[in-house]
């Protein structure tokens, strides 16, 4: 495979244009299709071909990135092309479901299409630069044939052939994105009670939260070890701390919603008999049974 192959991108909303837009600027002959054709006017501008069908644009390259709003759509778009697709890689970096990944992917090989699905861990602007990480899993020949190409939108990182795995990571990832933020809301809403602004607040939060991050290692440590044995940082010390957090938010108007659920995690592990071990713990109230 020559280093500037075409590529064809379906899907041109936030992120599909910024992947398109950086496969342009380092060379690769990019062509490209969506569904309001006119979202496809400025990539036009600086060089890309637009096609006028979904099965124009597949047969136009060897390596076709989807980049839709999620499975469904990417699904309607491929089935009626899947003759024109078979021999070629799909590239899947919609958001989804692992077991979506892992219907696509049967649904693939059935088609003689080589499939790689993958996470973006990146937001619209991070395309293309040293912050944005995709993350890759499925047919590991077409990935590494195709890894010069994938690697100009961000540092790859590959998870194996179980297709499902790169969303399986992409989403635990998010959860934690989301919990943090979250938190970060609550504790506004309870200083927002005393007339500070979430501005300031984010200055606190955000250098705290980068000290707290350095604990995630010896967090892994408990449950990798499934040896919760502690002296500091236990479940009783914890649920008290955040009997005083739901309670103080209650009394400031804030509804608990956030994080109650904490709190109710601690006291099954307190009501298991596991106060005095690590408050790592509560992960045992969530995962299934590890055999
Ligand atoms: N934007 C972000 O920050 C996040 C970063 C992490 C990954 N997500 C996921 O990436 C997928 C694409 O997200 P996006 O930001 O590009 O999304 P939009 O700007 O909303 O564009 C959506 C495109 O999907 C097309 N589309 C939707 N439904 C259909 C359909 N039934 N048939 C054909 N195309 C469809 C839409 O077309 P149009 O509205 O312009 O005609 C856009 O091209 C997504 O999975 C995120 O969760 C983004």
């Amino acid at each position: 495979m020559t280093e500037r192959h075409p590529v064809t991108v379906v899907g041109l909303g936030a992120m599909g244009q910024e992947i398109a837009r950086v496969l342009l600027e380092a060379g690769h002959p990019v062509t490209v299709w969506n569904r309001t054709p006119s979202r496809a006017d400025d990539l036009v501008a600086r060089g890309a071909t637009r096609a006028d069908t979904v099965a124009n644009a597949v047969t136009s390259s060897p390596l076709v990135l989807v980049c839709v709003l999620d499975y469904a759509a990417t699904r309607e778009l491929l089935e009626p092309v899947a003759a024109d697709l078979a021999g070629r890689t799909v590239v899947q970096l919609t958001t989804g479901t692992p077991r979506q990944a892992r219907e696509l992917a049967v649904w693939a090989a059935g088609h003689g299409i080589d499939y790689v699905d993958s996470g973006m861990m990146a937001t619209p602007p991070m395309i293309g630069t040293e912050t944005s990480v995709f993350l890759y899993s499925g047919d590991e020949t077409a990935f590494q044939r195709y890894r010069p190409a994938l690697d100009l939108l961000g540092a790859s990182r590959w998870f194996g052939a179980d297709a499902g795995l790169a969303s399986l990571y992409d989403l635990a990832l998010l959860a934690g994105m989301y919990t943090m933020s979250a938190g970060f809301l609550h504790g506004a809403a309870m200083v927002g009670t005393a007339g500070v602004s979430a501005a300031e607040f984010a200055e606190s939060a955000g250098d705290w939260l980068r000290a707290v991050s350095g604990s995630l290692p010896y967090a892994a440590a408990f449950v990798d070890s499934g040896d919760y044995t502690t002296d500091v940082q236990s479940v009783d010390f914890n649920k008290a701390a955040l009997d005083a957090i739901v309670q103080a938010s209650v009394d400031q108007g804030v509804a608990p919603d956030l994080v109650a659920p904490i709190r109710e995690l601690l006291a099954r592990q307190q009501d298991e008999g596991h106060g005095k071990e690590s408050y790592d713990r509560i992960i045992e109230s969530i995962r299934p049974e590890v055999t």
